[in-house]
């Protein structure tokens, strides 16, 4: 799906939720990779921030911080932050652990990606990806690079000592924390480094119900 299709490309035929969110978004991919993998239905709305879309009175009703990537449950709720919503829909599932230790194990590294990862690591992909050569933010480059390789090391070490950050097993931590890792080089990050990242990364992509950050989901029906 290109960033230009519309709002209303995909319909499910029953959809148990909506995500408005950009294709393209690693917060927004998270939502997506966990939906199918819990094989929910989800209706998608292609939201484009660059016309304003973010900040009209209709989705600021919805997310008062106009954000995406933002869930609407099937009795209209609307549910904000990427690894809230993650929480949420995987709340008894097999992706949210059941031990009160592995639960709080699985919080920590949801924190973590917000506030010691993704600021760096997503932030240097979106400068690299989408804005021009010549911007001014290029300059922020140097530090969000430092800063997100700490991050990657801290996760290469638990990954010498575990197989997953969601507590014992796969779960949401790991889909919150896969979005922006696998595709940090597109920030410029050289990855070569962090061989046990690379075997964490194969491990995810093992996991049934995986969808690729490009991939078109299985759960939509194109609307012609
Ligand atoms: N902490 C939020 C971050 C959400 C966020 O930054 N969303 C970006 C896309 S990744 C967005 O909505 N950008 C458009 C805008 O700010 O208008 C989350 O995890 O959901």
């Amino acid at each position: 799906m290109s960033d230009k299709q519309s709002a209303t490309d995909f319909t499910p035929a029953i959809a148990h939720y909506t995500v408005y969110g950009m294709w393209t978004s690693g917060n927004c991919y998270k939502v997506r990779l966990a939906l199918e993998q819990l094989e929910l239905s989800y209706a998608w709305v292609e939201i484009n921030s660059a016309n304003g879309e973010t900040r009209t009175p209709e989705f600021l009703a919805k997310n008062a911080n106009g954000k995406v990537p933002l869930l609407e449950t099937a009795s209209g709720q609307f549910l904000a932050e990427s690894n809230a919503i993650l929480a949420y829909l995987a709340e008894g599932s097999r992706l949210w652990p059941g031990d009160h230790w592995q639960r709080a194990q699985t919080l920590k590294w949801m924190f973590f990606e917000q506030h010691g990862h993704e600021r760096y690591v997503a932030e240097a992909r979106f400068i690299m990806k989408y804005l021009p050569v010549d911007h001014p933010r290029r300059q922020e480059l140097p530090q969000l690079r430092d800063r997100g390789y700490q991050a990657l090391g801290v996760m290469e070490k638990h990954l010498q000592q575990q197989m997953f950050f969601s507590g014992s097993g796969y779960g949401v931590a790991d889909i919150s924390l896969f979005a922006y890792t696998h595709c940090a080089e597109e920030g410029g990050f050289d990855l070569s480094a962090y061989p046990v990242l690379h075997d964490w990364f194969e491990r995810v992509r093992a996991q049934p119900g995986f969808i690729a950050l490009s991939s078109r989901a299985t759960r939509f029906q194109i609307r012609t």
